[in-house]
Protein backbone atom coordinates (compact mmCIF):
# COMPACT_ATOMS: atom_id res chain seq x y z
CA UNK A 1 0.00 0.00 0.00
CA UNK A 2 2.61 2.30 1.02
CA UNK A 3 4.63 1.79 -2.36
CA UNK A 4 1.06 2.93 -4.52
CA UNK A 5 1.07 6.34 -2.28
CA UNK A 6 4.75 7.37 -1.62
CA UNK A 7 5.23 10.16 1.12
CA UNK A 8 8.62 11.17 -0.37
CA UNK A 9 9.50 11.21 -4.15
CA UNK A 10 12.32 9.00 -4.54
CA UNK A 11 15.83 9.65 -3.49
CA UNK A 12 18.50 9.59 -6.03
CA UNK A 13 20.86 12.30 -4.84
CA UNK A 14 23.34 12.25 -2.30
CA UNK A 15 21.53 15.26 -0.67
CA UNK A 16 18.13 13.85 -0.83
CA UNK A 17 18.76 11.73 2.72
CA UNK A 18 20.27 15.21 4.44
CA UNK A 19 16.84 17.05 2.98
CA UNK A 20 14.95 14.39 4.28
CA UNK A 21 15.98 13.86 7.13
CA UNK A 22 16.18 17.54 8.39
CA UNK A 23 12.52 17.86 7.03
CA UNK A 24 11.45 14.83 9.16
CA UNK A 25 13.09 16.26 12.42
CA UNK A 26 11.14 19.15 11.77
CA UNK A 27 7.79 17.41 11.13
CA UNK A 28 8.20 15.73 14.57
CA UNK A 29 8.95 18.55 16.50
CA UNK A 30 5.78 20.35 15.15
CA UNK A 31 3.79 17.30 15.27
CA UNK A 32 5.25 17.00 19.09
CA UNK A 33 4.22 20.35 19.85
CA UNK A 34 1.09 20.67 18.57
CA UNK A 35 -0.01 17.21 20.24
CA UNK A 36 1.37 18.83 23.47
CA UNK A 37 -0.97 22.02 23.14
CA UNK A 38 -3.97 20.55 21.98
CA UNK A 39 -3.98 17.99 24.97
CA UNK A 40 -2.89 20.70 27.37
CA UNK A 41 -6.17 23.03 25.79
CA UNK A 42 -8.36 19.89 25.93
CA UNK A 43 -7.12 19.06 29.62
CA UNK A 44 -7.52 22.48 31.22
CA UNK A 45 -10.54 23.58 29.81
CA UNK A 46 -12.06 20.49 31.33
CA UNK A 47 -9.88 20.32 34.62
CA UNK A 48 -10.51 24.76 35.24
CA UNK A 49 -13.89 25.12 33.72
CA UNK A 50 -15.82 27.19 35.83
CA UNK A 51 -18.33 25.26 38.31
CA UNK A 52 -21.34 27.10 40.64
CA UNK A 53 -20.11 27.98 43.83
CA UNK A 54 -16.57 27.71 43.31
CA UNK A 55 -14.67 30.84 42.92
CA UNK A 56 -12.33 31.22 40.32
CA UNK A 57 -8.60 31.56 41.70
CA UNK A 58 -6.14 33.96 40.42
CA UNK A 59 -2.61 32.75 38.99
CA UNK A 60 0.13 34.15 39.65
CA UNK A 61 3.30 33.82 36.69
CA UNK A 62 5.97 31.40 37.69
CA UNK A 63 9.58 32.22 36.75
CA UNK A 64 11.02 28.22 36.59
CA UNK A 65 8.33 27.84 34.27
CA UNK A 66 9.05 30.50 31.82
CA UNK A 67 12.64 30.17 32.20
CA UNK A 68 12.18 26.30 31.14
CA UNK A 69 9.74 27.18 27.94
CA UNK A 70 12.40 29.86 26.67
CA UNK A 71 15.40 27.43 27.35
CA UNK A 72 13.98 24.06 25.76
CA UNK A 73 12.60 25.73 22.16
CA UNK A 74 15.89 27.64 22.53
CA UNK A 75 18.12 24.80 22.26
CA UNK A 76 15.56 23.09 19.63
CA UNK A 77 15.83 25.93 17.53
CA UNK A 78 19.70 26.22 17.37
CA UNK A 79 19.88 23.08 16.55
CA UNK A 80 17.84 23.17 13.44
CA UNK A 81 19.78 25.94 12.26
CA UNK A 82 22.78 24.43 12.63
CA UNK A 83 21.63 21.47 11.02
CA UNK A 84 20.35 23.68 7.95
CA UNK A 85 23.46 25.42 7.48
CA UNK A 86 25.62 22.42 7.40
CA UNK A 87 23.09 20.86 4.88
CA UNK A 88 22.55 24.77 3.06
CA UNK A 89 26.37 24.77 2.65
CA UNK A 90 26.48 20.99 1.55
CA UNK A 91 23.65 21.49 -1.14
CA UNK A 92 25.30 25.16 -2.24
CA UNK A 93 29.05 24.26 -2.55
CA UNK A 94 30.01 22.44 -5.45
CA UNK A 95 33.01 20.23 -5.24
CA UNK A 96 36.02 20.49 -7.28
CA UNK A 97 36.45 18.30 -10.18
CA UNK A 98 32.43 17.86 -10.69
CA UNK A 99 31.73 17.45 -14.47
CA UNK A 100 29.89 20.91 -15.90
CA UNK A 101 26.68 21.58 -17.90
CA UNK A 102 25.76 24.90 -18.53
CA UNK A 103 22.10 25.41 -18.86
CA UNK A 104 19.88 28.13 -20.54
CA UNK A 105 16.65 28.29 -19.42
CA UNK A 106 14.10 30.27 -21.80
CA UNK A 107 10.31 30.53 -22.30
CA UNK A 108 9.76 27.38 -22.26
CA UNK A 109 12.31 24.69 -21.96
CA UNK A 110 15.54 24.05 -20.58
CA UNK A 111 19.05 24.49 -22.91
CA UNK A 112 21.38 22.16 -21.83
CA UNK A 113 25.43 22.40 -22.81
CA UNK A 114 28.27 19.89 -21.70
CA UNK A 115 31.50 20.54 -21.52
CA UNK A 116 32.22 18.27 -23.63
CA UNK A 117 30.04 19.82 -26.42
CA UNK A 118 26.80 17.47 -26.16
CA UNK A 119 23.85 20.01 -26.64
CA UNK A 120 20.80 18.86 -25.35
CA UNK A 121 17.07 20.61 -24.70
CA UNK A 122 14.84 19.25 -21.83
CA UNK A 123 16.68 16.65 -21.32
CA UNK A 124 20.24 15.85 -19.04
CA UNK A 125 22.11 13.05 -19.48
CA UNK A 126 24.53 12.60 -16.33
CA UNK A 127 26.37 9.86 -14.91
CA UNK A 128 25.93 7.85 -11.95
CA UNK A 129 28.09 8.57 -8.87
CA UNK A 130 30.35 11.84 -10.54
CA UNK A 131 29.66 15.38 -8.97
CA UNK A 132 27.15 17.61 -11.80
CA UNK A 133 28.07 21.44 -11.42
CA UNK A 134 25.32 23.13 -13.20
CA UNK A 135 25.92 26.82 -14.26
CA UNK A 136 22.94 28.74 -14.92
CA UNK A 137 21.49 31.59 -16.50
CA UNK A 138 18.08 32.84 -18.59
CA UNK A 139 17.54 34.47 -21.77
CA UNK A 140 14.52 35.80 -20.65
CA UNK A 141 12.69 35.73 -16.91
CA UNK A 142 13.18 33.77 -14.24
CA UNK A 143 12.78 30.27 -13.83
CA UNK A 144 14.09 27.16 -11.18
CA UNK A 145 15.77 24.08 -12.06
CA UNK A 146 14.14 21.59 -9.70
CA UNK A 147 14.35 17.90 -9.52
CA UNK A 148 12.59 16.49 -6.65
CA UNK A 149 14.20 12.96 -6.72
CA UNK A 150 17.55 14.89 -6.18
CA UNK A 151 16.07 17.25 -3.57
CA UNK A 152 17.91 20.03 -6.06
CA UNK A 153 16.19 23.41 -6.44
CA UNK A 154 17.73 26.47 -8.08
CA UNK A 155 16.52 29.54 -9.38
CA UNK A 156 17.45 30.66 -12.79
CA UNK A 157 17.81 34.36 -13.20
CA UNK A 158 18.23 36.46 -16.31
CA UNK A 159 21.53 38.70 -16.09
CA UNK A 160 23.60 36.32 -13.99
CA UNK A 161 24.66 32.89 -13.35
CA UNK A 162 23.60 30.51 -10.85
CA UNK A 163 25.41 27.47 -9.77
CA UNK A 164 23.71 24.10 -8.49
CA UNK A 165 25.08 20.75 -7.99
CA UNK A 166 24.12 17.13 -7.00
CA UNK A 167 25.66 13.35 -7.37
CA UNK A 168 23.24 11.30 -8.80
CA UNK A 169 22.92 7.68 -6.78
CA UNK A 170 20.64 5.85 -8.55
CA UNK A 171 20.24 5.69 -12.27
CA UNK A 172 16.95 6.17 -13.95
CA UNK A 173 15.01 8.81 -15.58
CA UNK A 174 13.87 11.60 -13.08
CA UNK A 175 11.63 15.05 -13.93
CA UNK A 176 12.69 17.57 -14.34
CA UNK A 177 10.28 21.05 -12.92
CA UNK A 178 10.60 24.52 -14.02
CA UNK A 179 8.89 25.77 -10.60
CA UNK A 180 8.62 29.30 -11.00
CA UNK A 181 5.78 30.58 -12.58
CA UNK A 182 7.22 31.94 -16.14
CA UNK A 183 4.13 32.58 -18.43
CA UNK A 184 1.69 30.48 -20.40
CA UNK A 185 3.76 27.72 -21.31
CA UNK A 186 5.67 27.23 -17.44
CA UNK A 187 3.51 23.55 -17.02
CA UNK A 188 5.07 22.92 -20.00
CA UNK A 189 8.25 23.40 -19.21
CA UNK A 190 9.06 20.17 -17.80
CA UNK A 191 11.74 17.67 -18.63
CA UNK A 192 13.99 14.60 -17.56
CA UNK A 193 17.27 13.81 -15.88
CA UNK A 194 18.95 10.32 -17.20
CA UNK A 195 21.30 9.09 -14.90
CA UNK A 196 23.44 6.35 -16.44
CA UNK A 197 25.79 3.92 -15.98
CA UNK A 198 29.36 5.62 -16.32
CA UNK A 199 30.19 3.13 -18.88
CA UNK A 200 26.58 3.99 -20.65
CA UNK A 201 27.31 7.63 -20.12
CA UNK A 202 31.19 7.50 -21.80
CA UNK A 203 29.76 6.15 -24.94
CA UNK A 204 26.91 8.57 -24.86
CA UNK A 205 28.96 11.37 -24.71
CA UNK A 206 31.57 10.41 -26.49
CA UNK A 207 28.96 10.77 -29.48
CA UNK A 208 29.16 14.35 -29.25
CA UNK A 209 29.78 16.08 -32.43
CA UNK A 210 30.97 19.65 -32.08
CA UNK A 211 33.84 19.28 -30.24
CA UNK A 212 34.21 20.27 -26.33
CA UNK A 213 32.40 23.88 -24.99
CA UNK A 214 36.26 25.70 -24.40
CA UNK A 215 36.74 24.79 -28.12
CA UNK A 216 33.97 26.59 -29.33
CA UNK A 217 34.88 29.47 -27.12
CA UNK A 218 38.22 29.98 -28.25
CA UNK A 219 36.76 30.40 -32.11
CA UNK A 220 34.25 32.77 -30.05
CA UNK A 221 37.50 34.43 -28.11
CA UNK A 222 38.71 35.12 -31.61
CA UNK A 223 35.92 35.87 -33.75
CA UNK A 224 35.06 38.47 -31.69
CA UNK A 225 38.74 40.15 -31.50
CA UNK A 226 39.17 39.21 -27.83
CA UNK A 227 41.91 37.96 -28.94
CA UNK A 228 43.97 41.27 -30.12
CA UNK A 229 43.70 43.13 -26.85
CA UNK A 230 44.06 39.37 -24.64
CA UNK A 231 47.05 37.63 -25.79
CA UNK A 232 49.15 34.50 -23.97
CA UNK A 233 52.34 36.58 -24.63
CA UNK A 234 51.89 39.69 -22.59
CA UNK A 235 52.27 41.98 -25.35
CA UNK A 236 48.53 42.66 -25.81
CA UNK A 237 46.50 46.03 -24.17
CA UNK A 238 44.73 43.71 -22.11
CA UNK A 239 45.53 41.17 -19.41
CA UNK A 240 46.65 37.64 -19.96
CA UNK A 241 43.88 35.72 -19.56
CA UNK A 242 45.50 32.19 -19.03
CA UNK A 243 45.45 31.33 -15.14
CA UNK A 244 42.90 33.93 -14.27
CA UNK A 245 40.39 31.75 -12.95
CA UNK A 246 39.33 30.86 -9.45
CA UNK A 247 42.89 33.21 -8.22
CA UNK A 248 42.00 36.36 -7.31
CA UNK A 249 42.08 39.39 -9.03
CA UNK A 250 43.07 42.94 -7.66
CA UNK A 251 40.57 45.48 -9.09
CA UNK A 252 41.00 49.39 -10.05
CA UNK A 253 39.19 50.23 -6.77
CA UNK A 254 40.72 48.34 -4.31
CA UNK A 255 38.94 45.62 -4.15
CA UNK A 256 40.21 42.02 -4.47
CA UNK A 257 37.86 39.23 -5.44
CA UNK A 258 38.19 35.86 -6.88
CA UNK A 259 37.37 34.87 -10.77
CA UNK A 260 34.55 32.31 -10.69
CA UNK A 261 32.11 31.60 -13.12
CA UNK A 262 30.41 35.25 -12.71
CA UNK A 263 32.89 37.18 -13.01
CA UNK A 264 34.34 35.86 -16.04
CA UNK A 265 30.85 36.28 -17.52
CA UNK A 266 30.37 40.07 -15.75
CA UNK A 267 34.13 41.10 -17.54
CA UNK A 268 32.65 39.96 -20.82
CA UNK A 269 28.74 41.95 -20.18
CA UNK A 270 29.48 44.58 -18.03
CA UNK A 271 33.49 45.55 -17.88
CA UNK A 272 32.94 49.32 -16.73
CA UNK A 273 31.73 47.10 -13.40
CA UNK A 274 35.13 46.17 -12.22
CA UNK A 275 38.43 47.33 -13.71
CA UNK A 276 41.59 45.30 -13.43
CA UNK A 277 43.79 47.00 -11.86
CA UNK A 278 47.00 48.59 -13.86
CA UNK A 279 44.99 48.28 -17.68
CA UNK A 280 43.11 51.17 -19.25
CA UNK A 281 39.80 51.00 -19.42
CA UNK A 282 39.30 50.32 -22.95
CA UNK A 283 37.34 46.61 -22.98
CA UNK A 284 33.87 47.22 -24.90
CA UNK A 285 31.04 45.79 -23.47
CA UNK A 286 29.59 42.76 -25.34
CA UNK A 287 26.40 42.97 -23.87
CA UNK A 288 23.77 42.64 -26.70
CA UNK A 289 26.68 41.10 -29.09
CA UNK A 290 26.77 37.41 -27.50
CA UNK A 291 24.22 35.40 -27.07
CA UNK A 292 24.14 33.02 -23.55
CA UNK A 293 25.07 30.63 -25.43
CA UNK A 294 28.40 32.25 -26.74
CA UNK A 295 29.06 33.74 -22.94
CA UNK A 296 28.97 30.11 -22.06
CA UNK A 297 31.19 28.74 -24.31
CA UNK A 298 33.73 31.94 -23.87
CA UNK A 299 33.30 31.08 -20.03
CA UNK A 300 34.49 27.95 -20.69
CA UNK A 301 37.22 28.27 -22.73
CA UNK A 302 38.77 30.85 -20.69
CA UNK A 303 38.58 27.77 -17.50
CA UNK A 304 40.41 26.22 -19.40
CA UNK A 305 43.15 28.19 -19.95
CA UNK A 306 43.25 28.20 -16.32
CA UNK A 307 42.98 24.21 -16.23
CA UNK A 308 45.40 23.37 -18.24
CA UNK A 309 48.09 25.38 -16.79
CA UNK A 310 47.25 24.11 -13.30
CA UNK A 311 47.27 20.61 -14.47
CA UNK A 312 50.97 21.31 -16.04
CA UNK A 313 51.97 22.95 -12.72
CA UNK A 314 50.08 20.14 -10.57
CA UNK A 315 51.14 21.86 -7.52
CA UNK A 316 49.42 24.99 -8.32
CA UNK A 317 47.58 25.13 -5.08
CA UNK A 318 50.72 24.39 -2.56
CA UNK A 319 52.97 26.72 -4.82
CA UNK A 320 52.65 30.14 -2.78
CA UNK A 321 51.86 31.46 -6.71
CA UNK A 322 52.02 29.50 -9.67
CA UNK A 323 53.36 30.16 -13.48
CA UNK A 324 50.64 31.64 -14.69
CA UNK A 325 49.77 33.89 -11.67
CA UNK A 326 53.57 35.23 -12.18
CA UNK A 327 53.00 35.82 -15.76
CA UNK A 328 49.70 37.67 -15.03
CA UNK A 329 51.47 39.77 -12.61
CA UNK A 330 54.44 40.45 -14.76
CA UNK A 331 51.55 41.81 -16.88
CA UNK A 332 50.24 44.02 -14.87
CA UNK A 333 53.89 45.88 -14.16
CA UNK A 334 54.39 46.50 -17.58
CA UNK A 335 51.47 49.25 -17.43
C1 LIG B 1 40.03 46.64 -26.79
C2 LIG B 1 40.73 45.58 -26.07
C3 LIG B 1 39.89 44.47 -25.48
C4 LIG B 1 39.02 43.62 -26.11
C5 LIG B 1 38.62 43.63 -27.58
C6 LIG B 1 38.55 42.70 -25.10
N1 LIG B 1 39.12 43.00 -23.89
FE1 LIG B 1 38.83 41.98 -22.17
N2 LIG B 1 39.93 43.34 -21.16
C7 LIG B 1 40.62 44.41 -21.76
C8 LIG B 1 41.28 45.18 -20.73
C9 LIG B 1 42.14 46.41 -20.96
C10 LIG B 1 40.97 44.56 -19.51
C11 LIG B 1 41.39 45.00 -18.12
C12 LIG B 1 40.62 46.21 -17.68
C13 LIG B 1 39.20 45.90 -17.44
O1 LIG B 1 38.92 45.06 -16.59
O2 LIG B 1 38.36 46.47 -18.13
C14 LIG B 1 40.12 43.41 -19.82
C15 LIG B 1 39.62 42.50 -18.88
C16 LIG B 1 39.03 41.32 -19.20
C17 LIG B 1 38.75 40.27 -18.27
C18 LIG B 1 39.14 40.24 -16.82
C19 LIG B 1 40.56 39.72 -16.81
C20 LIG B 1 41.24 39.56 -15.50
O3 LIG B 1 42.46 39.42 -15.51
O4 LIG B 1 40.57 39.55 -14.46
C21 LIG B 1 38.17 39.25 -18.97
C22 LIG B 1 37.70 37.90 -18.44
C23 LIG B 1 38.05 39.70 -20.33
N3 LIG B 1 38.59 40.94 -20.44
C24 LIG B 1 37.49 38.94 -21.36
C25 LIG B 1 37.33 39.39 -22.64
C26 LIG B 1 36.59 38.68 -23.67
C27 LIG B 1 35.96 37.32 -23.51
C28 LIG B 1 36.62 39.47 -24.76
C29 LIG B 1 35.96 39.20 -26.09
C30 LIG B 1 34.52 38.93 -26.07
C31 LIG B 1 37.39 40.65 -24.45
N4 LIG B 1 37.78 40.58 -23.16
C32 LIG B 1 37.65 41.66 -25.34
C33 LIG B 1 40.66 44.68 -23.09
C34 LIG B 1 39.93 44.07 -24.08
CU1 LIG C 1 10.18 28.45 -16.41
Amino acid sequence: MFNNFPLWPERASTMAGNVDALFIFLLIVSGMMTLLIFTAVVYFAARYRHRKGVPAEQIEGSIPLEVTWSIIPLFVFMAIFAWGTVVYFKSRTPPRDSTEVYVVAKQWMWKLEHAEGQREINELHVPVGRDVKLIMTSQDVIHSFFVPAFRMKQDVVPGRYTIAWFRATRPGTYHLFCSQYCGTQHSGMIGNVVVMEPAQYEAWISGSSGGPLSETGGKVFSELGCSTCHRSDMQGRGPNLQGVFGHPVALEDGRVVTADEEYLRDCILDPGARRVKGFQPIMPTFQGLVSEEQVNALVAYIKSLSNAASAGAKTAEAAPQSAPAKARSKGVQVE
